[in-house]
């Protein structure tokens, strides 16, 4: 059995893996790196992965980073159920799923979280709003359509991607970010089913967060 160690930053996209790796049973560490305080640029960290993001898993001597890749990689590892194996459009499904979160819903949040990544002068920081909120409410609504009759994000069965959902849906809670968010009633009722799971709060008090915290941290 390999040797497992995640890098995860509080509340970052880096939660999904560590509750996947939670609800796999596979034994691992978790390495706390707060980006807040500038962690995830430090030297050691950038030894660990040069690209300064997190999450990172070390699985003995290698280093895997994206978080679809991690999901992934801890699905396929765990005997537990967490990502269809034989099923070539259950398994698709669920990178859709994946690969959704990662690109379009990770990224939509950046105007209002990171903007000055995507531009230098902060007096223009409100006409990147402009387009960037309608586009988060979007993109977020879409999530809840998508969840429309679902049990979990692949109907019966819980797999990686919850939690992956979990994350941008604790984002969503955030006081600052409330306002601009429709009711998205579908995706509460899956989230609401995976924050009673044990192994969510597990995580969540591990990184620091709680009922009383989770919309202002
Ligand atoms: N595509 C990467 C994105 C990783 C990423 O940007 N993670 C954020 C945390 S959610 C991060 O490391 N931010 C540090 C920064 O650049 O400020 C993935 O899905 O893992």
């Amino acid at each position: 059995m390999p040797q497992l160690t995640l890098f995860a930053s509080p509340r970052a996209c880096s939660l999904a893996c560590h509750i996947a790796l939670e609800e796999s049973g596979l034994p691992y560490d978790v390495n706390i790196v707060k980006i807040r305080e500038g962690q995830h640029l430090t030297e050691e960290y950038l030894r660990v992965n040069p690209w300064g993001k997190i999450p990172a898993l070390k699985i003995d001597n290698e280093v895997l980073t994206e978080a679809q890749a991690i999901l992934s990689y801890v699905g396929d590892s765990t005997t537990v159920n967490l990502l269809p194996r034989d099923n070539p459009l259950a398994r698709a499904r669920a990178h859709e799923w994946m690969n959704f979160l990662t690109a379009t819903v990770h990224i939509a949040f950046r105007p209002l979280f990171k903007p000055q990544y995507l531009i230098r002068d902060p007096a223009l920081f409100p006409q990147l709003l402009e387009l960037g909120i309608p586009n988060l409410r979007k993109t977020l609504l879409e999530v809840d359509r998508r969840l429309t009759g679902k049990t979990w994000a692949l109907g019966d069965s819980y797999s990686v991607v919850d939690p992956y959902l979990l994350v941008f849906w604790i984002w969503c809670q955030r006081e600052d970010i409330v306002p601009h968010v429709a009711d998205m009633p579908n995706w509460r009722a899956v989230a609401e089913r995976t924050f009673a799971r044990e192994a969510t709060w597990a995580c969540l008090e591990r990184e620091g967060i709680t009922p009383d915290n989770i919309a202002n941290p």
